[in-house]
């Protein structure tokens, strides 16, 4: 209840002004070089302190004040991508996490197509990410949706792959560019055998369908090399970086380059 109010607020009176978005590295495991960065949001409320979206998503959901909450961290990293750009940060792709109900909303694909020309962007350097259970709700219509944002250049993540429906058939005619392992995999995998016979065989499917791949939660050197020798694309873990506010991320791009 208290929650529910103070987030009210928070959006209605205070117009997100206690929300900030953190960045989180992605790191090309082969040359060592940050490719990408999830961006991760953070509620700094002045009642209950440092809300993480894990709580008040679900709230926000069920509220319906998810659909302003998307568009204001859709705009703000679009912005975000358009200020990086021209300060000569050019080649980083940005990821948004997106909620279901922001991603069947009708005017989802014309708000994208807005902030693109809006913020002159290049539409490739923007990632969502979606879940596989966002995606099996309604195939058809999320195929709809994906196809048109990868007409417009966007690229499509699907997070937390492992966990959901192993729509593995339906992997194939997905139009999708990343897969994300999720982190449950990731831990420890150098030592598990069947997480490692599990993650060795996601990064190989991934890449017999032309996928990039992604290694979640990386949190380990033994992680990590596992990763390199099996040949995974990426990383995004606390071994590397944890989420950061943008002014801190782009200090540790500046200095990583
Ligand atoms: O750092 P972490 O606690 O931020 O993220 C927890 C969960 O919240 C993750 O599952 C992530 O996908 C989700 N999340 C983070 N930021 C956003 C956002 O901007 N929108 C939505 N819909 N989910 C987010
Ligand atoms: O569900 P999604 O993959 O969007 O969530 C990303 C979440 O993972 C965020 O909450 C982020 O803070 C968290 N995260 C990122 N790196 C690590 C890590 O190395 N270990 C753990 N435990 N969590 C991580
Ligand atoms: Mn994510
Ligand atoms: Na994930």
């Amino acid at each position: 209840q208290l929650l529910e109010i103070s987030l009210h607020r928070a959006i209605k009176q205070h117009k997100f002004q206690e929300f900030e978005i953190y960045y989180q590295p992605i790191v090309d495991i082969a040359s060592g070089k940050i490719v990408a960065a999830e961006s991760l949001l953070r509620w700094q409320s002045p009642e209950l302190g440092m809300i993480y979206p894990t709580e008040f998503v679900p709230l926000a959901e069920s509220t319906g004040l998810i659909v302003p909450i998307g568009k204001w961290v859709l705009k703000r990293v679009c912005q975000q991508i358009k200020s990086w750009r021209d300060i000569g940060i050019t080649s980083l792709i940005v990821a948004v996490n997106l909620s279901v109900i922001e991603f069947n909303q009708p005017d989802f694909i014309h708000n994208i197509v807005n902030l693109i020309a809006v913020n002159e962007l290049e539409a490739h350097y923007l990632e969502v990410e979606l879940t596989e259970s966002m995606i099996m709700q309604d195939v058809n219509s999320a195929i709809a949706t994906m196809s048109k944002l990868q007409s417009l250049g966007v690229k499509i993540a699907i997070d937390d792959f492992g966990t959901g429906y192993s729509s593995l058939i339906y992997l194939k005619n997905l139009p999708i560019n990343t897969l994300k392992i999720d982190r449950y995999f990731i831990h420890n995998v150098a030592h598990d055998p069947q997480k490692s016979a599990i993650t060795k065989a996601l990064i190989q499917m991934a890449h017999n369908l032309n996928l990039d791949v992604v290694a979640e939660g990386v949190e380990t050197e033994a992680e990590l090399a596992f990763l390199r020798q099996h040949n995974c694309n990426s990383m995004q873990g606390f071994l590397f970086s944890r989420p950061l506010p943008a002014a801190e991320f782009e200090n540790f791009l500046l200095t990583n380059k």
